[in-house]
């Protein structure tokens, strides 16, 4: 069989790596080409990364569906690929707080973070305040501040982010300090319990302020899904792009836009027109002097064919288009999965393939074996510019 340059690359790669010197688990026939394991075994994602002046991550959650922290396997193979770890579910209001009568919970969180500060790994703090009010607690939900009580919401939202940052302190090197404020219908703000009594876009600003008082070192994220191509995509940057302009107006202390690149992989949109827009949207969020982090990365693999390796080969192909024009965005110095291995998508759960076949939306498989999503997104960190 002919080797692709793409693998080709790897394999170069990858010899170097190791000094010329024959890997163990390497003795393959002459000729034959390495399994996609054998080449996940040279240098990690997140050496790969390094190479070029950022860091490469994931998520672990211990709540929910069962607890992939708790999965040794997947853990160690987190701390092998990662620098970064963001918990998934673990720091947002809802599950630190589920009951306004007990103090908040914090174990699920530190047991997390101690295991990835015992690695060396960096922590993002994930989200302060979720916007739309589904994600938001359901006894916060319920109060009715009505439109006159702006100080009592106001001090709800700086005891939130004051308990939840002093908790953590210097740890959380990065805060998605405002979570999908955009609905992707209209461009426009999303309405919650806050949005009478304090304002659409002054609880954002007022959370940021907030985060910088309680989290000074951090760096303060404006976190979104929004992403390429048309119809809802192209009016959620819009109306992201607006915010962002008029938080920057305010002086709202905003330093990084966090792209969750929950990406899909249609082969029918016209990919140079959408190439050029996003790249186009890219610039415009440059020019308001913004840092940019991928903090969410996942291939939704609905409608693509049932057969495993066709679906991963387009699963990978439109992985290594999107991060080809986002990562050479100069600014990009993150760059995090959302998780590793397909067993634990929170897709399977948010987004069923009709056929009801399970998902494979992520870099390695049910039994973590390394699949070609983690061979694009290798070569697309090796062919990536420098930083
Ligand atoms: O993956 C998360 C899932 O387990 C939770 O049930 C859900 C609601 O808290 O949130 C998911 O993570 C989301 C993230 O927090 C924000 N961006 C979209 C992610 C996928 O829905």
């Amino acid at each position: 069989m002919k080797m692709s340059p793409s693998r080709r690359t790897a394999l170069q790669a990858l010899a170097l790596a190791a000094g010329g010197v024959a890997l163990p688990g390497f003795a393959n026939p002459a000729g034959s080409e390495p399994t996609l394991d054998q080449l996940a075994r040279g240098p990690s994602l997140d050496a790969l990364a390094r190479m070029k002046g950022l860091r490469f991550g994931s998520t672990l959650g211990s709540l929910g569906r069962a607890s992939r922290f708790h999965d040794t396997a997947y853990r160690e193979l987190t701390g092998r690929e990662c620098s970064v770890l963001v918990a998934e579910n673990e720091t947002k209001w809802p599950q630190m707080r589920p009951d306004p009568n007990k103090p908040y919970d914090f174990r699920a969180a530190d047991e997390m973070f101690a295991w990835a500060k015992s690695r060396g790994m960096a922590l993002r703090g994930h989200t302060l305040l979720w916007l739309e009010a589904k994600w938001l607690p359901g006894w916060l939900n319920a109060l009715n501040y009505g439109s006159g009580d702006g100080e009592a919401a106001r001090r709800m939202l700086d005891d939130h982010i004051r308990t939840t940052c002093s908790h953590f302190g210097d740890s959380i090197e990065s805060w998605d300090v405002v979570n999908e404020a955009i609905a992707p219908e209209t461009g426009e703000l999303r309405r919650n319990v806050f949005s009478a009594p304090i304002g659409g876009v002054e609880q954002i600003d007022l959370a940021f302020r907030l985060a910088r008082q309680h989290a000074p070192k951090a760096q303060l994220v404006y976190n979104d899904y929004m992403s390429w191509g048309g119809g809802n995509n192209a009016r959620h940057r819009t109306g992201v792009l607006k915010l962002l302009t008029e938080l920057k107006r305010r002086g709202t202390p905003v330093q990084a836009l966090g792209i969750q690149g929950h990406i899909g992989a249609n082969p029918s949109e016209a990919p140079a027109q959408r190439t050029a827009e996003w790249r186009r949207w890219l610039d415009d969020v440059m020019a308001l002097d913004l840092d940019l982090l991928i903090t969410e990365f996942d291939v939704n693999d609905k409608g693509l064919p049932a057969d495993f390796s066709q679906r991963d080969a387009i699963v990978a192909a439109a992985a290594r288009d999107w991060l080809d024009v986002t990562l050479a965005v100069p600014r990009l110095n993150r760059f995090l999965c959302w998780g590793l291995g397909d067993k634990y998508s929170w897709l399977h759960d948010f987004d069923p393939r009709e056929d009801k076949l399970p998902k494979r939306p992520l870099p390695y498989d049910d039994q973590l074996r390394a699949k070609p999503l983690r061979t694009a997104i290798a070569d697309a960190l090796r062919a990536m510019p420098a930083r």
